[in-house]
């Protein structure tokens, strides 16, 4: 199935799809991937884009440089724009010989514009690395707790550009989801343009167009206001989208959006002015054979197999989604957790030049790609970082500025493991706790009672008290044990099943009951691969083997429990 091309859509513009097969090579470890001579690069077999070159049988494992290329035909003498969907470690993107741009922020969706040309065919060269470099690539780290791939993890469109100024984006915000009143502003794509466009069309739902003159642009936006004829609020009942399409100088961008608002009151998060309860999982994109690089029909899958668990809710662990998997959500009416990539973080990385631009650069174009998403409520950043040492506040102070002036319209949160240490919560909006109870433990001869995870649960609701952070939503925004698909023990052992099943029934009953948590993503969908070596005892296999379905996405004992519960308490209403 070929995979559908995301929002926003440009109906004026020539588009190619590039996934297909293109021809690629193994170059080995090289110190300096950014110096490959392209053209003497000697092709030794094709492989299906997007692909993870790691993740296939004669490469699997390997770190170094690999190359991709195909061909496009272009219209001469056009620009052309190229989308990726997301690349990993790093990739440097040369057209016809000639290097354009440098990506290290995997995950990410990125252009490049690429200069006109009389040819009209195109060569398309992709370099990748994926060997660790804290210079060249540190946002992905070697002792994250999942695997870090290489390749082109996602889609790749070449767009071919209308003369001049061109739409890039328009970002549509819900004024108010009652009256279907939005405003939208619109970013043209290159430069600061400040002439006056002397005429823009707008169409809302591919209604009439209303036709705006001499429309004042101010470094490169212009902005309207505008109503949805029968406004219908967004909600996971009632997913209910919206397009608007704008077209100024022959060039057309259409976006897809929802009208929703988000907001919290004491301890509620608030949907459309309505308390919501978030109950789901986190999801890591993660296939066995195919690394992140995901083939749609799994993205779908994924969310019918959610969908049947009963979930509203997804925390994209850990780094900024596909747009078609978030398109897929706003569709279905999921609730998500975006976040942008990070895990651990910790001092002197936030002194790193390299690592802070990079994380607040991938951070700022995670909100500019998912902004019209209404499926997503909250963004994330800095997963379990280091928020226990006051040296840090800056940049935990930083990511959070950057996030709440690029959009005034969602939570912003991050996830702690360290909550009883914690010095920033005040940066967030909801109080987001990744716990374990009851399943680590530094006394190992222990028997991890159950009965840990309401003592923590209890604790944890005092301490914020205590600490003035008790009037804000709280989520456990981790929590679950592992269990290794198809091992049943009666004694119910740690890595049984039967335990993990009994865990998250549990979890799933007391946050629930609880009217002073406002969700809960259970840590998690499905079983991923991470790293042996050191933590082989705390990772089987080399996998978290923490889901609730195998990394097949078969399930395990524990997925019966977890229907059961959510699906009662929103049958319950
Ligand atoms: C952390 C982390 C997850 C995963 C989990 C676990 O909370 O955020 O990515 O590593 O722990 O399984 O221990």
């Amino acid at each position: 199935m070929p995979s559908p091309l995301p929002y926003p859509h440009y109906p004026d513009r020539n588009i190619q799809l590039l996934d297909g097969i293109w021809d690629f090579a193994f170059l080995g470890a090289l110190e300096n991937p950014a110096q490959v001579k392209t053209a003497e690069v000697q092709y030794e077999t094709r492989v299906s884009v997007p692909c993870c070159f790691d993740a296939l049988p004669a490469y699997v494992g390997k770190r170094g440089t690999a190359v991709f290329r195909t061909h496009v035909h272009t219209r001469p003498n056009r620009r052309g724009l190229i989308r990726f969907g997301g690349i990993g470690q790093w990739a440097k993107i040369y057209v016809d010989g000639k290097g354009l741009a440098e990506c290290a922020m995997p995950y990410t969706g990125f252009g490049v514009e690429v200069p006109a040309s009389e040819e009209s065919l195109r060569e398309l060269v992709v370099v990748v690395d994926n060997q660790w470099s804290d210079e060249r690539s540190p946002l992905h780290q070697p002792y994250y707790d999942f695997y870090a791939y290489g390749g082109i993890y996602r889609a790749v469109t070449w767009h071919t550009l209308p003369e001049g100024p061109y739409l890039d984006r328009a970002q549509v915000t819900t004024l108010d989801p009652e009256s279907g009143r939005i405003r939208v502003v619109v970013r043209l794509g290159n430069g600061e343009h400040t002439e006056a466009l002397d005429k823009v069309e707008i169409r809302v739902d591919g209604g009439d167009a209303r036709i705006m003159e001499d429309v004042p642009c101010e470094k490169g936006y212009f902005s309207f206001e505008a109503s949805i004829r029968n406004p219908v609020p967004w909600s996971p009942e009632n997913p209910v989208l919206h397009t608007v399409a704008i077209t100024a100088r022959g060039d057309t961008v259409v976006e897809r959006f929802g009208l929703r608002t988000v907001s919290t009151e004491g301890r509620m998060i608030l949907l459309n002015g309505k308390p919501v309860k978030l109950l789901g999982y986190n999801r890591h994109e993660a296939h066995p054979q195919f690394g992140p690089a995901l083939p749609h029909a799994q993205l779908v899958q994924d969310l019918q197999i959610l969908r049947d668990l009963g979930c509203n809710y997804i925390r994209g662990s850990h780094y900024p989604q596909d747009q078609r998997f978030l398109d897929l959500c706003d569709e279905l009416g999921f609730l998500v957790f975006e976040e942008s990539l990070g895990w651990g973080n910790r001092a002197p990385q936030f002194d790193s030049p390299t690592f802070t631009r990079l994380m607040l650069e991938q951070t700022r174009l995670m909100v500019k790609n998912s902004f019209n998403h209404p499926c997503v409520i909250m963004w994330g950043f800095l997963n379990e970082g280091q928020s226990d040492l006051e040296e840090n506040r800056k940049f935990y102070g930083e990511m959070a500025a950057l996030l709440r002036a690029a959009d005034k319209s969602r939570l912003v949160v991050y996830a702690t493991n360290r909550i009883m240490r914690d010095m920033f919560l005040d940066l967030c909006d909801v109080v987001c706790v990744n716990e374990y109870p009851g399943w680590y433990t530094s006394n190992q001869a222990e028997a991890r009672p159950l009965e840990e995870i309401a003592k923590r649960f209890a604790e944890l609701q005092k301490f914020l008290k205590a600490t003035g952070q008790g009037e804000k939503p709280l989520i456990i925004s981790e929590i679950g044990a592992g269990a290794i698909y198809g091992w049943r023990d009666p004694h119910n052992a740690h890595w049984s099943e039967e335990y993990q099943r009994d865990y998250l029934d549990r979890v799933c009953e007391l946050v629930i009951a609880d009217e002073d948590i406002a969700g809960v993503a259970l840590w998690q969908y499905c079983d991923g691969r991470t790293y042996s070596s050191a933590l082989a005892l705390g990772r089987p296999r080399a996998f978290n083997n923490k889901g609730t379905l195998d990394e097949y996405r078969r399930p395990k004992m524990a997925y019966a429990a977890v229907k059961k519960r959510f699906t009662e308490y929103f049958q319950k209403g």
